[in-house]
Formats: C-alpha cells, structure tokens, sequence
C-alpha cells in the first residue's frame, strides 16, 4: 500500500454566503414597524496549514473533494445567519500550490503558514441593512454568493538541508540511518526507497535534514527506473552528497564513472547547478571498498570535491561526514538570514476588485465586465423588481452608466453583465439624472422619489414637534402644502445627509 503521495490535485470548493432576509417588525398597535431582516451567514473558507505532523499529501489523494460548510440565510428580528465553518486542510511543510494550468500560486514553507485555497461567498445583506431614509423598508434582500470553486494541483517538494543522491543500492538510506534517528527500509535489491526518506541529524552545534531520494540509473531522465520525478524533493536543499558505492559486485561501474552518469542525470533534470557538493565513498569497511576508495579519492579531489571515505555499517568517517555537512548548512544559513522568510497569508485573487470594464459587441450589445460588478449581479435576485432597481443604483453610482453612454448605449440596448454562459443580459434602462434628461425616460423604480412623492412622504412622517412648530406660525391648517414645503426643506436636507451617510455605510459592508 503507498503511504506517500506527493502530487494530488484538490477540489475545494468553499461555502456559499447565506441569503438576506426580508422581514417586516410586527408588534401590537404597531403593524408595520419597520424592516428587520438580518444578513446571511458567511460560507466557510477552505484554508491549507502547514502542520509538522503531516508527511504526506496522502489524505488528500484518497478523498480529493472538501468542501466547507455554507453560510445560513438571515432571520428577521434582526438576527444575522450563522456564518459557515472554515475547513482547515493540513499540508506537510513544503507543499507547493499550482493552478490547472501549472502555474504556481503559492509555496507553503515554514510551520503555521497558511494559505486560503478557496475563499467563501459573502452572505446576503438582509433588508434591514439595505434600509435607507430613502428607501425605509426595502422588499428585497440580496442574496448570498456562492463560494469559490478551485481545482488545485499540490505538490510536496520537501524541505531538506541536504540530499543524498546516488545509485540503487549505494547505502543513502543506510547512511540516513547511520547519522540520524530515521528507520527507513534498507536492503540489498534496487530501488528499495521508493519514496524519500528524511531524518534530523546533529553535528555539533548544528542541528539539519538529510533526506534521501529513490536511486538514480543511467536514462533516468528518460523515465528509465524510477525516473527523476523524485528530484524535486532535492531542489529546497542547500546542498547534494554523493553517495558512490565503492563495494559494488556490478563489474562495469567503479565510482568515478557512477559521479558522471548522476551528474549527467541531474543536469537533465535541471535548476540544481549551484549546489554545492560533497562526496560519500560508502562500504569502506569491505576490503574491496577500501581498496577502491584508495584508489579513487584523489582523482575526484583533483576535479575539486571535498571526498569522505565512510562505512554506514561500521559507522567510519560518519563524525567527518555530518561536520563537512554543517558546515555547508552553516555557510548557507549565515547567508539566508538577511533574507528572513516570513508567514504570510496568501490570498487567491487581488484585493482591489473595483475596477470595470465596458465593451460594446458586434451586434450592438454591451458587454460590463469586473469582478465587483459580477458579485453584485450575483447578489441580485431577479425574482424582485426592486432588487433590480437596487442592483441598477449600485451601477449607476459606481459610474456603470456613465460609461455606457460614453460608448453609445441608448435606452433599450442590451447590456450583459459577466462573460460566457455566466452572463446575466438586460435591457439599459439608464436611471442616472444625465441619461434621464437626455432621453426623457425614466425607471419606473419607485426609490427614484419625485419630488412629489418626497412631499408625500414626508407629509406623512411629520412628527409632534413639526406639527407644533405649524401651530406656532399660526397655520390654521397644519397640513396646508405651501407652508409643509417650507417647513419640509430643510428637514429633507437633514434627510438627504442621512441617507447618504447609510448609503456609504451600506457600501462599506457588501464590499
Ligand atoms: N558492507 C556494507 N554494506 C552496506 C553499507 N551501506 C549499505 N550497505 C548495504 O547495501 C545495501 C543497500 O543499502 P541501502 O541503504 O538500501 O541502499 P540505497 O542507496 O538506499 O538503495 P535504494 O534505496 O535501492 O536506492 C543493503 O544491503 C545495505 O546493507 C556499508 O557501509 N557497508
Ligand atoms: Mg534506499
């Protein structure tokens, strides 16, 4: 049974938002007591965390869809909809993120750091948060979005120090075991190590990783054995240990000619060209390894690597092999540190989505395309007429229209708002003053209050102390037009102020 996956692809798709609701206050002697829906819940994110406990992606090949909770829909009474929870997906350290394409979108290095994968649809605003002096009880709300959808390819390149290379059977994992409390499997057929093995070693006062990786043959970039795939684990390390066999019983392989055909190998695999090198002579406790380690040290220290004659069996030259090791680790460690790495959450998609664009199509129509917008659209539900009109404001004040007229859109043009099958078509119906004026049409959203209207309402709402104020002038009738416009004015500026205060604070929460 395979214990270790490196590569899966993951379905995640976060939760939804929950929907608004619409609700109306009702109390005794009070029947229409002003709106009281509350918002939907959000939908919970999928969210990936480095954990130290966690080795393999192996979860995740097994069940490759998660899916978090989604947000539940508002309450009236004021009451919010419970927000989803977020799914937490524990990836080993070093797990890279790739999009379908192969594109790398995030590099999860360090305990702890996390990366949202899918992030989930905000919830609806209910019509209580929708109200505006303008608009006192809106019979809409909007509804929540539906989570993000992503399919990602993760991929662990492990993060080790050092790596050991080699052929099948030259002693990697034996040498791992030596230097290291790690057990991985040994024995004397090739391609024992199927899957890397890492342990921590101490030298001194340094403390580092040593991972091994499945054994190397000549046209291993070819896909010959188990090819080079493994090498990606090598890439993190700061540098490479040979492994050469000086005890092989194989009469036409002698370790200088075993460094070549690696170092060919991994020049076919790319990328790993400055790192430096060391050299393991390993079986040195065989008469025969001894032998061959006399006979062949100098030459490779002629072509400039530092040589180490050791035995993983009889733990020779071990305590000079771990000390060369440090001090590589060390060099490289004094260097990175200018270059602290720090955790960062990563999010998906940029931060600034207030941007759109307006393209005019072949056959007259008008395409809006920006990521604001489509939420909004998405929000929208098409069932209610003033949650169009609502949507048709939103548009209009984010300077929508404006441009449609810039690209010669007149009333009645289609407009799609999306791109593809997503898109969502209307017929323009310009609501903004300038249009208005232009073409003498005008929505027949009743939010858009005339001035008439305006009057009419406020008519209606004259409090106590208005209607003392009137009996203060003398009006014989308090309700007389004339004098409830004067008196009304500057109440409807007051008004006028407020409701764009709620306006912006409206926006400020659905953004
Ligand atoms: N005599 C002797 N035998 C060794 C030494 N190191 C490893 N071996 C033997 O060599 C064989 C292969 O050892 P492994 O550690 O499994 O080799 P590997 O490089 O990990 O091989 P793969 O995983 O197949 O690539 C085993 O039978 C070991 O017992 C050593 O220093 N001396
Ligand atoms: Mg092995």
């Amino acid at each position: 049974m395979t214990t270790f996956v490196d590569r899966i692809t993951l379905f995640a798709s976060a939760g939804n938002g929950g929907d608004g609701c619409v609700s109306v206050k009702r109390e005794k002697f009070k029947p229409l007591g002003g709106p009281d829906g509350g918002n939907g819940g959000r939908g919970g994110d999928i969210t990936l965390v480095v954990d130290p406990n966690i080795t393999t992606l192996l979860d995740y090949h097994h069940s490759p869809h998660r899916k978090a909770t989604s947000g539940r829909a508002g309450y009236g009474d004021r009451k919010d909809g419970p927000s989803g929870d977020d799914l937490i997906l524990k990836v080993p350290n070093g797990t890279v993120v790739l999009d379908k394409d192969g594109n790398q979108i995030a590099d999860l290095v360090g305990n702890g750091t996390v990366f949202i994968a899918a992030q989930g649809g905000r919830g609806g605003l209910g019509n209580l948060a929708l109200a505006s002096s303008k608009r006192r009880a809106p019979g809409f709300a909007l509804l929540g979005e539906p989570g993000e959808e992503r399919a990602l390819i993760l991929e662990l390149k492990s993060v080790a120090d050092i790596a050991l290379v080699g052929y099948p059977s030259a002693g990697k994992s034996s040498l791992i075991a030596a230097i290291s409390a790690a057990r991985p499997k040994i024995a004397d057929y090739p391609f024992t190590t199927l899957v890397p093995n890492l342990g921590v070693v101490q030298a001194g006062e340094t403390r580092f990783t040593v991972a091994d990786v499945p054994g190397l043959i000549p046209g291993a970039s070819q896909g010959k054995g188990l090819g080079l795939e493994f090498l990606r684990h090598v890439e993190r390390c700061v540098a490479l240990v040979h492994v050469l066999d000086c005890g092989t019983l194989e009469t036409d392989r002698n370790p200088i000619q075993d460094l070549e055909i690696i170092e060919s190998e991994l020049a076919q695999y790319g990328g790993l060209e400055d790192r430096p090198r060391i050299i393991a002579l390993n079986k040195i406790d065989l008469p025969d390894g001894a032998a061959m380690a006399d006979m062949v040290s100098q030459e490779l220290r002629d072509r400039g690597y530092e040589v180490y004659p050791v035995s993983a069996a009889s733990r020779q030259g071990l305590t000079e092999l771990t000390y060369a090791m440090a001090r590589l680790i060390q060099k490289s460690r004094a260097e990175a540190a200018v270059e602290e790495r720090t955790r960062i959450v990563l999010r998906p998609v940029a931060v600034d989505d207030s941007g759109f664009t307006v393209t005019p199509n072949a056959d007259g129509s008008f395409t809006v395309a920006g990521a604001k917008i489509e939420r909004w659209v998405r929000q929208t539900n098409f069932k209610n007429a003033e949650a169009i009109g609502y949507l048709a404001d939103r548009m209009a004040q984010l300077g929508v229209e404006k441009e449609l007229f810039k690209k010669g859109a007149v009333a009645g043009s289609e407009v799609r708002v999306g791109k593809g099958d997503d898109a969502v078509v209307f017929d323009w119906e310009p609501t903004i003053e300038a249009g208005a004026e232009l073409l003498g049409a005008r929505g027949d959203d009743t939010r858009f209050d005339s001035l008439w209207r305006g009057r009419e309402i406020h008519h209606d709402q004259l409090s106590e102390e208005e209607l003392a104020r009137q009996w203060e002038f003398s009006v014989p009738d308090p309700h007389t037009p004339a004098i409830v416009a004067e008196v009304i004015n500057d109440v409807e500026d007051v008004a006028e102020d407020a409701a764009e205060a709620v306006e912006e604070l409206t926006e400020e929460l659905t953004k």
